[in-house]
């Protein structure tokens, strides 16, 4: 039998109006993998290549999969960025809680965390603004490395160190598990900014280091970057 002769402009047609209505791009938005701001040997004595591959293309990537893998169980997930998730994991829902905290709060730790390393001599030093909050809330510069020291050397099994900006505006070395960070409107996590963290997971270190974490955590203030810490402080006080 013959197609009606309208049939195939009207298909056109139709084609056509789907087009126009259709937006450009999917309907939400994916979290995705920041670049490494280096190469992978750019940290090199203090953080070996392999451990950085590693570290940002297996590790951090399988956060951002697995975030993006609960999208579909809770869309409202697409809508926010990774910043605003962070305080709001406590409201998400309960079957998708626990994927959402390690997976959200991961890609956002490890996001951080790339940036606020640089290459050894590249990484600037305290601007006189947050050296004056450093000395104000902990007496020297010195003072809190040293407690930023235990925090990371102390934490239990995997975590993070972080020297934060609460909401008093004080300054504060805190300590969190996993892959939970100062954000997170959880019970349990002294709540505050961030300015630098410290991943202490093994996967961080263990290659180079073995279970020498105290050596990897000296090593690795070689590699803060400043500025980028200076830049996060000055962003608090806005
Ligand atoms: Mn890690």
């Amino acid at each position: 039998m013959r197609p009606h002769p309208l049939l195939r402009p009207l298909l056109a047609a139709l084609a056509a109006l789907l087009l126009v209505l259709t937006p450009a791009g999917p309907a939400w938005a994916e979290f995705s993998l920041p670049p490494l701001p280096y190469a992978t040997d750019a940290l090199e004595p203090a953080i070996d290549a392999t451990t950085m591959a590693l570290h940002h293309d297996r590790h951090h990537s399988g956060y951002v999969a697995n975030l993006n893998a609960q999208i579909p169980a809770y869309p409202p997930l697409a809508d926010l960025s990774l910043d605003a998730l962070q305080g709001q994991v406590g409201r998400v829902p309960a079957a998708v809680r626990t994927a959402v905290r390690n997976n959200g709060g991961g890609h956002w730790n490890h996001s951080q965390f790339w940036a606020v390393m640089a290459p050894v001599g590249q990484g600037g030093e305290p601007s006189a603004e947050l050296l004056a909050a450093i000395e104000a809330s902990f007496g020297s510069l010195e003072a809190m490395q040293s407690k930023f020291n235990q925090a990371a050397a102390g934490r239990f099994g995997s975590g993070w160190a972080w020297l934060i900006r609460k909401p008093t505006g004080t300054l504060a070395i805190t300590s969190t598990a996993n892959q939970d960070n100062p954000l997170m409107n959880l019970p349990g996590i002294e709540r505050g900014t961030p300015l630098l963290g410290l991943d202490v997971w093994e996967h961080a270190y263990y290659l180079k280091y073995q279970n020498r974490r105290p050596d990897y955590i000296a090593a690795w203030w070689e590699l803060v970057n400043w500025n980028e810490v200076n830049r996060r402080f000055a962003a608090t006080e806005a």
